[in-house]
């Protein structure tokens, strides 16, 4: 007994002596008195993370991916739900996925990128996400405190502005952010800290000199028209509304096709009428430019475009013909190709005010608004405006039609355009919602020419009550929609059940359950 207490006193004078604590004495390379020690030593105390089998923590060593995402998860009160690969956070990184705090291409869940640096602006994206996700930053004051800004990916904005905003992410001594470089794990650790201490004090609003931001207003609910073409007629945009040719707001619901070049026997007459019976009033109509598309089968492709949307017209619905980029995301790399079908397409129906031309579903890849999207788009308008003077115009826009507000700080010229924001319910949510009311705020018309049910990839879910907080979003506003997609495809977002029959009416059980909600939402 006596040799015991002789012990503990010399080690409690031991630590007395180097002013050590039990936790960091856990970690064998975490220097008692560095910038990151308490940091480190409260959140291994709370078992928010573990160090190496060795004893070491390995602050300077950069975090992985599955490492930021399972420490903030932890940090969010997060439990692992059922991971889709084997790794060892894979359940962590799939509750993450499902809340939405990134999207399945930033971190696949077939695990190739979990063991990989993660980007500074996707790690600051997820924590914002995970835990102070109502915080929002000023973009002009918040900007330009980055002096990379420029390098930042559009799709990141929102949340490193909040970062900013609030005092998350404060830069290195050169203003820098270095949005695409990995950050240490004791970096991390201050970052998920800071964000938890904001988050326990109930988030704080942004910067100091707007401390109660108020969010957007919601607009008084937009009594729509519905109906058909024989009753709306030509279609107009005012502001940030779409119009019908008494100038009275319209609201447009109904379905997008799948692939033309794959689904194309849910384009014919029988199926287009059993969606209109249901209620909808607009048809959009996927033709794929890439993957075995139209740039593959032009005259093949066209001819089927032509027939579905002369069905659609017979139906007295409004039809869009969608220029689907998907697989080929810079609209720019095909300018020749489509300004000539346009020009095509808009003289033949010249005549018809059902048509409306989507020129780029969702440009993606290393493209820019200004650079690529914007000269493009331009472009086509220009050609359809040879044709038709009237015919309303969609435009998609960078991150798969995500990013509108740049379009909105550097528009297209012209009348009666609108511009395309895409969601799909399990992976997006309110930061798109307010990215809407704030393009609208500036006077831009939005058209969402296609959401899902499902996540981004088409499967997943199905996520309804999701869908009907967007879709109760989008009714308040006034504005129209088309659901992906009409098809029998074996994924979640698919209205129809596998093996549905083009050429018979419909009843409920040919629908799946994304395509019962969705025909019960187009308001007969
Ligand atoms: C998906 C389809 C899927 C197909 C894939 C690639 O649902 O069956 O294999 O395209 O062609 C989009 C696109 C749309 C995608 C959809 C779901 O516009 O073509 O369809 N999506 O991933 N943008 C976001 C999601």
């Amino acid at each position: 007994m006596k040799r015991y207490n002789i012990l503990f006193a010399f080690s409690l004078c031991l630590c007395l002596l180097l002013g050590c604590t039990t936790a960091n004495a856990a970690f064998s390379d975490v220097e008692p008195g560095s910038w990151y020690e308490s940091a480190v030593t409260q959140m291994a105390e709370k078992q928010l993370l573990t160090g190496y089998a060795d004893g070491s923590f390995r602050p300077n060593q950069t975090i992985s991916a599955a490492e930021f995402v399972a420490i903030t998860a932890r940090t969010a009160g997060t439990t692992p739900g059922q991971g889709q690969s084997g790794h060892w956070a894979a359940g962590y990184l799939q509750r993450a996925l499902e809340a939405g705090w990134y999207d399945w291409d930033e971190l696949p869940p077939t695990g190739e990128g979990y063991d990989q640096p993660i980007p500074r602006q996707l790690a600051v994206k997820i924590l914002m996400k995970a835990l102070l996700p109502s915080v929002r930053g000023d973009y002009n004051s918040e900007s330009a405190k980055i002096s990379d800004f420029s390098q930042l990916n559009g799709r990141y904005y929102e949340a490193v502005l909040a970062a900013y905003a609030c005092g998350v992410v404060q830069g290195d001594a050169s203003g820098a952010f270095r949005p695409t470089s990995g950050l240490s794990r004791a970096e991390a650790c201050i970052l998920i800290q800071r964000a938890e201490k904001l988050a326990g004090e109930g988030g704080n609003p942004g910067t100091p000199e707007q401390p109660s931001q108020p969010d957007p207003k919601p607009p008084e609910p937009v009594t729509s028209i519905r109906g058909g073409v024989s009753e709306n007629g030509w279609l107009q945009v005012k502001g940030a509304q779409l119009c019908n040719q008494a100038g009275q707001p319209v609201a447009l619901r109904g379905m997008s096709s799948h692939g033309l070049h794959w689904f194309g026997q849910f384009t014919n007459a029988q199926s287009i009428q059993n969606t209109a019976r249901a209620g909808a009033n607009v048809f959009r109509i996927a033709m794929y430019t890439g993957e075995g598309g139209y740039l593959s089968q032009p005259e093949q492709v066209k001819r089927q475009l032509i027939a579905a949307a002369d069905a659609a017209i017979a139906q007295d619905m409004y039809v869009i013909l969608d220029w689907h980029i998907l697989s080929d995301g810079d609209p720019s790399a095909h300018t020749q190709e489509a300004v000539a079908f346009f020009t095509e397409l808009a003289q033949r129906y010249k005549d018809s005010p059902a048509v409306l031309y989507e020129i780029c579903n969702e440009p993606n890849g290393g493209i820019s608004w200004s650079g690529n999207v914007k000269p493009y788009a331009q472009q086509v308008v220009n050609a359809i405006r040879a044709q038709s003077p009237q015919g309303v115009i969609l435009i998609g826009s960078p991150t798969w039609s995500q990013d509108i507000h740049q379009a909105a700080a550097d528009p297209v010229v012209g009348e009666n355009l609108m511009y395309t924001l895409h969601f799909y319910a399990g992976t997006h949510g309110q930061d798109l919602r307010d990215r809407i009311d704030a393009v609208r705020a500036q006077g831009f018309a939005v058209f969402v020419s296609e959401w899902g049910t499902s996540r981004a990839d088409g499967n997943g879910g199905v996520f309804l009550t999701e869908s009907a907080q967007w879709l109760d979003f989008l009714d308040q506003r006034g504005i129209s929609w088309c659901n992906w997609s009409l098809c029998d495809k074996n994924e979640t977002s698919a209205a129809l059940r596998p093996g549905t029959n083009p050429n018979a009416q419909w009843g409920p059980e040919s629908l799946t359950e994304s395509g019962q909600f969705v025909f019960s939402r187009f308001g007969k």
